[in-house]
Parts: C-alpha cells; sequence; structure tokens
C-alpha cells in the first residue's frame, strides 16, 4: 500500500533530491509500453509527472490494464529525465490503484485541448475542469477573490452577508426569480442593492460583499447568466462619485497587478497579457458618449455601442479602463441620486464592456418615495427599504461589480460561463 499520508505534488518532483524515494498520487492521463519499459503522465493540480516503470517494477505487464484517468497513488525513486515534463520523473517502485476509470471518457480533453463544444462540456463540468487550461481560470479566479478580499481588508471596510431571500426587486421588478415559500412566494435577490443601503442606514459606514445575484433575464448572450457572482460595495459620508470612482479604479488596478503577479503560469498557459492601466482612468459623460457615438442623447448605450465608445477611447487615451457617468434620468434606477434631470450615476467599461455599474443613493426619504413612484413601482412594496430612511440616513453610494465578468474581460475568455464553475443560463440548471 502506498501511503498517501507522505504524498507530494508534481511540482514537489521537480525539487526533489536525485536517487530520494517520493509518493505522488493523481490521474493518469497517458500510458506508453514500450516492450520492458513503461511511461505513465500522471496529473495534479499542479501539472505532470513522468513516471517510468521498468523491468525491475514487479507488475509492468499490469499497467497496461490501466485505464486513462484512473486515480493512482505511486512510490518512485527520483531521477534526472530527458521528458519535456521536467527535469526529473519518478521511477516506479509500487503503484496502487485507488480509482479505475471508464472509458471512453465522454468528452476530451488530452493534452489540454479543448475541443468539445461548450455545452457538452458543461454537461460533463467535472471531467472538464481536469483539463489544466480550464482549471487555470479558476486558479485565476481565486487569486483574484484574495486580492478584492485583501484590497476591501487594507481600506478599511467590513464585510457583509446579506440574505438572498426576498419579498421584491431590487433592480425594478421584471426580471425576478419568483419561488414559493410555505405559504407566500418569494422571490430571489436581483442583487444584493436594498440591503447594502440598510447596512449604511445601520452605520456600517464602509461595507462590501461577495455574493450570488439572480435574473430572470431571457439573454441568450456570451455576457449574461441568470445566477451571477457580484461584488457590492456601499460607503456612506461620500460627496457625489468621485469616491465611488477612486475606489473602483483602484481595486481594479490591485486586482490586476495581483494576477499578474501570482499567475504567471495560468496566464502563459491562457495566453492572456495583462496590461495595468493607469490611474487615473479617463471619465465620460453620457451626453459626450452620445454625441461620439453619433447617437440620439438619452439611448441606452448597449453592447455593440459599448464596444466602439471602447475602441474610440483606446484610441484617445491608450487605455482599457474608463468611467461612463452622469445619466439621464430616464436611465437610472430608482434608487439613484440626481442633479435635476441627471442622476449621479457610473459604469465602468473595461476591455469594451461594462462590468460595474454605481453612483450616489438617493438618502431623503420624500425624494425616494416620489422616485419610486416616478417609475411606476408600488412604494408599499418596497416599504422593508424606504422606511429606515425615515431613522437617520447618511448621504451614501457604491457600486455592484460583476466577479464573473471581471475574470472574464482579465482572461480575454469568449463567453463568462467559461468563468463561473458551474454556469446558470435561461436553458442550463444543472449538472
Ligand atoms: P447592474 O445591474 O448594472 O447594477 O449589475 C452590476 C454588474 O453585475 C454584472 N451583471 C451580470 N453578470 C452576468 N450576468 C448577468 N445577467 C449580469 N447582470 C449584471 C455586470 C454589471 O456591470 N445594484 C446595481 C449596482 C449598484 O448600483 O451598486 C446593479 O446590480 O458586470
Amino acid at each position: 500500500m502506498v501511503n498517501l499520508s507522505r504524498r507530494k505534488s508534481t511540482s514537489d518532483l521537480q525539487k526533489a533530491r536525485i536517487g530520494s524515494t517520493i509518493v505522488l498520487a493523481g490521474w493518469v492521463e497517458k500510458s506508453k509500453h514500450l516492450g520492458k519499459l513503461a511511461f505513465l503522465s500522471l496529473r495534479d493540480r499542479e501539472g505532470y509527472a513522468q513516471i517510468v516503470a521498468n523491468k525491475k517494477f514487479m507488475g509492468l505487464q499490469s499497467l497496461k490494464d490501466l485505464t486513462r484517468e484512473s486515480v493512482v497513488s505511486v512510490k518512485g525513486k527520483v531521477k534526472t529525465s530527458k521528458a519535456k515534463i521536467g527535469g526529473k520523473e519518478l521511477e516506479l517502485i509500487e503503484l496502487e490503484v485507488l480509482s479505475r476509470a471508464e472509458v471512453p471518457l465522454p468528452i476530451e480533453f488530452l493534452g489540454g485541448t479543448v475541443e468539445t463544444d461548450m455545452s457538452k462540456r458543461l454537461d460533463y463540468r467535472y471531467l472538464d475542469l481536469r483539463n489544466p487550461k480550464v482549471l487555470a481560470i479558476f486558479k485565476v479566479r481565486s487569486v483574484m477573490l484574495n486580492a478584492i478580499h485583501k484590497f476591501f481588508r487594507d481600506n478599511d471596510f467590513l464585510e457583509m452577508q446579506t440574505s438572498k431571500i426576498s419579498e421584491a426587486g431590487a433592480e425594478g421588478g421584471a426580471e425576478l426569480f419568483k419561488l414559493p415559500y410555505f405559504k407566500k412566494t418569494i422571490a430571489l435577490n436581483q442583487s444584493q442593492q436594498l440591503y447594502k443601503q440598510l447596512i449604511m442606514i445601520s452605520g456600517f459606514e464602509k461595507a462590501y460583499e461577495i455574493g450570488t445575484s439572480y435574473r430572470a433575464e431571457k439573454s441568450h448572450t456570451h455576457r449574461h447568466l441568470t445566477e451571477f457572482w457580484q461584488l457590492d460595495v456601499e460607503m456612506s459620508f461620500i460627496d457625489g462619485i468621485g469616491e465611488i470612482m477612486k475606489t473602483q479604479e483602484k481595486l481594479l488596478v490591485s486586482v490586476l497587478r495581483a494576477v499578474k503577479k501570482e499567475c504567471k503560469p495560468e496566464l502563459e498557459l491562457l495566453k492572456a497579457n495583462i496590461d495595468v492601466p493607469k490611474l487615473p482612468f479617463p471619465k465620460i459623460s453620457h451626453v459626450d458618449a452620445c454625441k461620439l457615438l453619433k447617437l440620439k442623447q438619452g439611448t441606452d448605450i448597449g453592447t455593440e455601442a459599448e464596444r466602439k465608445l471602447g475602441n474610440l477611447v483606446k484610441k484617445k487615451y491608450k487605455t482599457d479602463a474608463f468611467f461612463l457617468i452622469n445619466f439621464p434620468e430616464n436611465l437610472t434606477k430608482f434608487y439613484a441620486m440626481h442633479d435635476g434631470k441627471i442622476g449621479r450615476y457610473v459604469d465602468l467599461i473595461y476591455k469594451n464592456n461594462e462590468i460595474s455599474s454605481g453612483g450616489q443613493r438617493e438618502h431623503r426619504y420624500d425624494i425616494l418615495i416620489n422616485q419610486i413612484k416616478n417609475k411606476k413601482l408600488n412604494p408599499k412594496d418596497l416599504e422593508f427599504y424606504t422606511t429606515p430612511f425615515k431613522f437617520g440616513a447618511p448621504p451614501h453610494g457604491g457600486f455592484g461589480m460583476g466577479i464573473d465578468r471581471m475574470l472574464m474581460f482579465i482572461l480575454n475568455l469568449p463567453n463568462v460561463r467559461e468563468a463561473v464553475l458551474f454556469p446558470r443560463d435561461v436553458e442550463r440548471t444543472g449538472p
């Protein structure tokens, strides 16, 4: 029996002393049999190791029965190697099959190929994720999330966790998932919006959360999901959208720096190059954006126009990141603060796509109620949210950033589904 408590990783093998005995465990991606020699390519989370069995190894014949993707543990002696996958290999002393895989495999990913179509890959996501190129995306995601937490800890934010079950929509009525809940019908949260505002009324002053949001949008696009991860940030005692933009740009830059520094092998594997944009990011008003794009004032700048605007800004300012600010009232939400007919609103555009939206909120009760009515929503449905504004609400604002979209654009992924472990969209609710 191979002692798993002594297990090292394939990257440890490259650091091990020649002649020492070590234990590895993982999946058998390939095997090759040449008379009195056999070569196994063993894969674990860190990479690959070549395992060589020669005639001294008693079970040489039985290795022929080892199916691809079976899980094994091996004990062997560290030797120098001529193989591509590193300067050292393991001469096999002992092998134990921990779990034998059925063949053929339902999807193919040998040597990091990504040829199977996405829908089939997602049906077998547990296998798809064994592909080092797919796994690399989630290694970057993990570093990205750590960098976000670090940024907010270093900047004196409290982490909040709000409920995902609600009685009303946070972003206006339509795109709500309604579910039976004992004798009631409830809704899944469209965003953390209303709760993060309540937390400001509670006195948290600076808070953030990374949580899931749900939107019943029938959008079959490469950047829409029905369940997505959102970073929500809210700050009190702000005066306009300046501080919101400063926080967002510093956040994006520190995340990009962390990924660039800590994910070198993953970025190389994914052929992703990171340019960290210079601070401060340019700011374009909605009025100017419409002029540049030759659109009627007040037009909602959609995917295609965002791409055009991104290209124009890149040409002029040589940057992938900029803010679109001061939206007309017809495009703002009921909770936004306005200066006359202009909303204190801000979108962050990165690599030609909106990755976050935010602004200053209306904290004056009477104006808030009027705005709710003007948007044809029923103030009664939102009383849980509006009543607290009667008891002392500080001026506040913040933003919501799509985590999956952020990763998608950092790595230039063609589809947001690539950035999520088990994506949910109009059709897909499993596995
Ligand atoms: P908004 O609705 O613009 O704003 O969402 C903020 C960010 O979340 C991401 N996002 C999505 N990602 C994947 N699939 C979707 N269906 C999807 N919808 C949104 C985007 C988007 O920029 N409460 C406000 C934020 C605020 O004002 O603080 C809100 O939710 O990256």
